[in-house]
């Protein structure tokens, strides 16, 4: 038996995570993973990576890669009776997905830093194509408009920490001081360290910086990082389960997963 995994870049760490936890459940449960990797997310790439996997008889596919809701529409109905699970699609999505919940992630990281007292909350957010990075960002303004706040500052990176380092480099040679800055994953977080650091900067005193994701670096940077874990092992188990239960023909609920905080010592 085998499940056909279609995924955004490897290169990125969050991606990454998660086949190694979908492969190491998969085995557990005696199937085969087939990977397919797009370079760059898009349709037309999605859809070749899924045509390529479902020509190598895939049982079922698990697809990580950001989609909009018609373009994730499309693919499932291009895998026909081959049961397809998204994991990076609005939780509104009417297919099945396995989804963190966005809204959540967002609003841990207003409601840890105006606990703290800030009020000056710049944010950096994901690339503007991929739904989550929009999820989070939305979340975010929403929580902060709940306490009468506005974003202090909006950057926008494409997941890699040299983005991150870009983003904040750029914003403290204009000028801007921000207390704290919400940022959309951890790779951006570490270039923000790495400016905020150069900019002789001290986080946490100076700078709070919250991250997401928490990959398995994230409690060595310096310092270790405050950010939103998702738990990307929790979320192989529960998709390659998940799955199983469609290629099973059993009827199955989509699943929004919670995600925390975990505190450790870039806020104060
Ligand atoms: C999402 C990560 O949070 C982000 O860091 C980046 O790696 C992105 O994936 C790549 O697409 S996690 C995803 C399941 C929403």
């Amino acid at each position: 038996h085998t499940i056909g995994l279609a995924t955004t870049n490897l290169s990125l760490h969050a991606p990454s995570q998660i086949v190694a936890a979908i492969k190491s459940k998969a085995g557990e449960m005696q199937f085969n993973v087939v990977i397919s990797m797009i370079e760059q997310p898009g349709l037309e790439a999605s859809k070749a990576a899924v045509n390529s996997l479902l020509s190598q008889r895939v049982d079922g596919l698990i697809v990580n890669i950001p989609l909009e809701d018609a373009e994730a529409l499309e693919i499932q109905r291009r895998c026909g009776e081959v049961p397809a699970l998204f994991l990076d699609v609005s939780p509104s999505l009417a297919a099945d997905h396995i989804v963190f919940d966005p809204t959540m992630g967002a609003a841990l990281g207003v409601e840890h830093l105006v606990g703290l007292g800030h009020q000056k909350i710049a944010l950096l957010t994901g690339p503007l194509s991929s739904i989550s990075a929009r999820l989070r960002f939305e979340g975010w303004q929403q929580c902060l408009a709940a306490h009468q706040l506005t974003a202090a500052a909006i950057m926008h990176g494409d997941w890699s920490s040299l983005s991150g380092y870009q983003q904040v480099l750029q914003l403290l040679r204009d000028g801007e001081n921000p207390g704290a800055i919400l940022v959309a994953n951890d790779q951006m977080a570490l270039g923000a360290l790495r400016a905020l650091s150069e900019f002789g900067l001290a986080v946490p005193t100076d700078v709070s910086v919250v991250g997401y994701d928490d990959t398995e670096d994230s409690a060595c940077f310096i310092p270790p990082l405050t950010t939103i874990k998702q738990d990307f092992k929790a979320l192989g188990q529960v998709s390659v389960d998940h799955l199983l239960a469609l290629i099973r023909e059993e009827e199955i609920e989509p699943e929004i997963l919670p995600v925390t905080l975990v505190e450790r010592q870039t806020t104060a």
